[in-house]
């Protein structure tokens, strides 16, 4: 094919996908990346973390970029990787803890404790892996139950799985209280702040009260924070960030053939596109940049919220993040979804609770929330 045919193709296709610049990506927790940070990532495009010897240079800047982010959970030394996303850095937290309690207990079989909110990902851990679920129950109010988790706890426990921003409702659980039960039983505590790793740090410097999730709780070892959520970087930006170096050393394996002896990532060749974009991404913004982006999207869930609580046949329920949450007693969860297409718009429906879920990402305008209101009447009506 001649270079005019192959792009004519390539634009065909593209016709057929959906664009976050439509607003009408209302249940997705990627965006538009900021340009600044796709720049910097085609700059990177070609080089490879994976051989470091040959990369000095990229190297050096996924530790300043570790450094970063760790300063941002309030860690004064960390130690991690920028990975492909969330479910890596699952993964990669998930196979420390899983060394560890190897070393230790090389005859028990590991259980991970872990509530049912927890995204899909830990289930492809938990088969990877052959752990044994233990799963925590939630709250009326769809949080970790952390009366009920020290009784789950026992010499098997390999790890407790702590949710920063849940997938579902954006919730947050209460992981001061499951901090102090994970250090007094000397059990690995992970946070999955995929979602509120880029989100409550900010929200902090914008309200009264601060929500506790990072490493300033003592008993939290290692958290996971995706930059290609909320933090406007490309897709195949994710960060995994340990307190301590023998945890990330311990994924170690040597790679004799190359310039340098051990690697301790699941990826081998990675390019470092991903690391530039998110240094370039977090000089750029900083905390003020980053707080006016969540002062924004805040703005506009209440916004929403106000306006769909309006509506007499919705059901809305509190938010923590910006992530909504709603039914509508006249008509059934997916029939609505699927009505909610035909005018346009991409919802995403959620388990526990059944319900429809929007994400309120900053290419939603209030505009574009105007226009859902209007159309949401039309078909309830
Ligand atoms: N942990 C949490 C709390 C998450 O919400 C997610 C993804 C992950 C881990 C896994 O992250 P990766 O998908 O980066 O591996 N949550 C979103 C979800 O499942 C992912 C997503 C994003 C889905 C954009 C669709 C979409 O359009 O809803």
């Amino acid at each position: 094919m001649d270079d005019e045919d192959i792009f004519n193709y390539l634009d065909k296709i593209q016709d057929n996908d959906m664009t976050y610049e439509s607003g009408r990506i209302l249940g997705s927790m990627c965006t538009i990346p900021d340009p600044i940070g796709l720049e910097a990532y085609k700059k990177f495009i070609i080089t490879n973390l994976g051989d470091p010897g040959l990369f000095k240079g990229t190297t050096q800047l996924e530790s300043e970029v570790i450094s970063m982010i760790g300063e941002l959970l309030h860690l004064k030394v960390a130690y991690g990787h920028i990975v492909t996303g969330g479910t890596e850095a699952n993964i990669t937290a998930m196979c420390s803890a899983l060394y560890k309690f190897k070393e230790e207990n090389p005859k028990l079989k590991p259980e991970i404790i872990l509530p049912r909110s927890a995204h899909f990902s830990f289930n492809k851990i938990i088969k990877m892996l052959s752990l044994k679920p233990v799963y925590v129950d939630l709250t009326d109010n769809y949080h970790i139950d952390t009366t009920q988790l020290e009784e789950l706890i026992n010499e098997n426990t390999m790890v407790i799985v702590a949710i920063a921003g849940t997938t579902e409702l954006g919730y947050v659980d209460d992981i001061n209280v499951i901090s102090e039960i994970a250090y007094k039983h000397n059990i690995p505590l992970h946070v999955d702040a995929a979602f509120g790793g880029f989100v409550i740090p900010f929200l902090n410097n914008i309200q009264n009260h601060e929500i506790l999730f990072d490493f300033k709780c003592r008993g939290v070892t290692s958290i996971t924070i995706d930059p290609h959520k909320m933090g406007l970087a490309p897709i195949q930006c994710g960060g995994i960030i340990f307190r301590n170096k023998e945890d990330l050393d311990l994924l170690s394996i040597k790679t004799p053939y190359l310039t340098h002896d051990f690697q301790t990532t699941i990826v081998g060749t990675r390019s470092g596109a991903s690391t530039a974009a998110i240094w370039t991404l977090l000089k750029h913004y900083g905390m003020d940049g980053y707080t006016r982006i969540v002062e924004n999207v805040m703005n506009i869930t209440r916004y929403t919220y106000e306006n769909l609580k309006k509506i007499e046949d919705v059901c809305v329920r509190d938010y923590e993040l910006n992530l909504l949450s709603f039914n509508v007693k006249s008509m059934d969860v997916n029939s609505l979804k699927e009505e909610l297409l035909k005018y346009g718009w991409s919802v995403s429906v959620s388990e526990i609770p059944h319900a429809i879920r929007l994400v309120i990402m900053p290419h939603i305008k209030k505009e574009h929330i105007d226009e859902f209101i209007v159309d949401l009447k039309k078909i309830i009506k």
